[in-house]
């Protein structure tokens, strides 16, 4: 036999048969899979599908929506309304959780139906990301209380990336697998299994453009990969910025990284730019099985307890070695901060 490749449908029905599921998280999944699929194809149209443009609406965040983040959040819905898998689901672009109409469905599905909406017309990667959660017991799928769980709680997570090619990344906490979408037959077949994170990077990602507003750990950290062989380092990084978060987190799983999303002093009072829920936790729990770490710089991404559904955090995530520094640089600025506290109290 030469034949050996493995599509998600198989590769799905293998891991249910290794871990002994019930079928309900390959149904789950393939209606994930059906939906990015599509999503992809609106994509890759470009402007031949007349869907570039501005919607004309703002989201429950005051974003301006683009026509696809609506496309894609309408594909997600009519999935999620048509299959009869899913409990309930939260979207960035929903102002409120929203129960599946006539589902008796356990899971429930949250998601960003279009990240880094910003490239939409110029042809840069944009992605889907989605995190499933179990409805806890009691709970109706339209509170919003069910969906306030910390990451840790997260059955699977994944994203889809539109790229030169596109990709699904999916965990379900047994590692992480990369499969590329072969469009001859319509079929997503793995192509990167066993991802992993390169522990050490010379690559960060950071919005420069903000660093006025940046906290002194990150100034620092940023300052001392610009120094190069003659800072404190000894060595020369580089630096990206593709303003789609699941390019960013993608391009780390590649091949090493370190993204920085940090709340600032202009964001901190709406607690930070990436939304907890279905941009930071998802993309935690990716990185994390894959061997990296994923923090807010000072705490775990993924032990957060959420109180709000669009509530956002600081993000700082990638590869190990960089991410645990960046994490002492801030264990430093708040133990000096205390010092200078306790000085001027005495
Ligand atoms: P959208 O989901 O609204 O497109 O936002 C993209 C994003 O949340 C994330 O994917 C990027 O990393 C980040 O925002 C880009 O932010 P800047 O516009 O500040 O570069």
């Amino acid at each position: 036999m030469t034949y050996r490749r493995i599509t998600l449908p198989l590769f799905l029905v293998q891991e249910q048969r290794r871990l002994g599921g019930s079928g309900v998280f390959t149904a789950l999944m393939t209606d994930i899979c059906t939906t990015c699929k599509t999503i992809s194809n609106e994509v890759n149209r470009g402007a031949m599908a007349g869907t570039m443009g501005y919607a004309g609406s703002r989201n429950v965040q005051g974003e301006e929506q683009k026509e696809l983040d609506v496309l894609a959040n309408d594909i997600f819905l009519y999935m999620i309304e048509q299959s009869g898998n899913w409990a309930g689901v939260a979207s960035e672009e929903l102002d409120n959780a929203y129960m599946a109409r006539g589902s008796d469905g356990r899971y429930l599905l949250l998601f960003d139906p279009l990240d880094g909406s910003s490239n939409i017309g110029v042809n840069v990667a944009v992605g889907s990301i989605f995190s499933i959660l179990r409805l806890p017991d009691g709970v109706d799928p339209s509170d919003e209380r069910g969906y306030l769980q910390p990451g840790v709680k997260q059955v699977a997570a994944g994203y889809t990336i539109y790229g030169s090619s596109t990709m699904m990344v999916l965990t379900s906490g047994h590692g992480v697998n990369g499969f590329t979408l072969d469009h001859n037959i319509g079929v997503f077949v793995l192509t990167h299994p066993n991802m992993r994170v390169p522990e050490d990077t010379t690559e960060y990602a950071i919005n420069s453009s903000r660093e006025r507003y940046w906290p002194e750990p990150i100034r620092r950290y940023v300052r001392e990969c610009v120094a190069g062989p003659d800072g404190p380092r000894g060595k020369r990084f580089n630096t990206r910025w593709i303003a789609s978060m699941v390019a960013e987190v993608h391009r780390i799983l590649m091949r090493g990284g370190v993204f920085m999303y940090p709340t600032d002093s202009d964001n901190a009072p709406r607690g930070g730019h990436l939304r907890l829920l279905y941009e930071a936790n998802p993309m935690a729990f990716i990185i994390e099985q894959a061997g990296g770490l994923a923090t807010t710089g000072r705490q775990r991404i993924l032990d957060i307890m959420p109180e709000r559904l669009h509530q956002r955090t600081s993000v700082v995530l990638g590869s190990k070695n960089e991410v645990e520094r960046i994490g002492r640089y801030y264990a430093e600025a708040d133990a000096a901060e205390a010092d200078a506290a306790d000085i001027s109290a005495a």
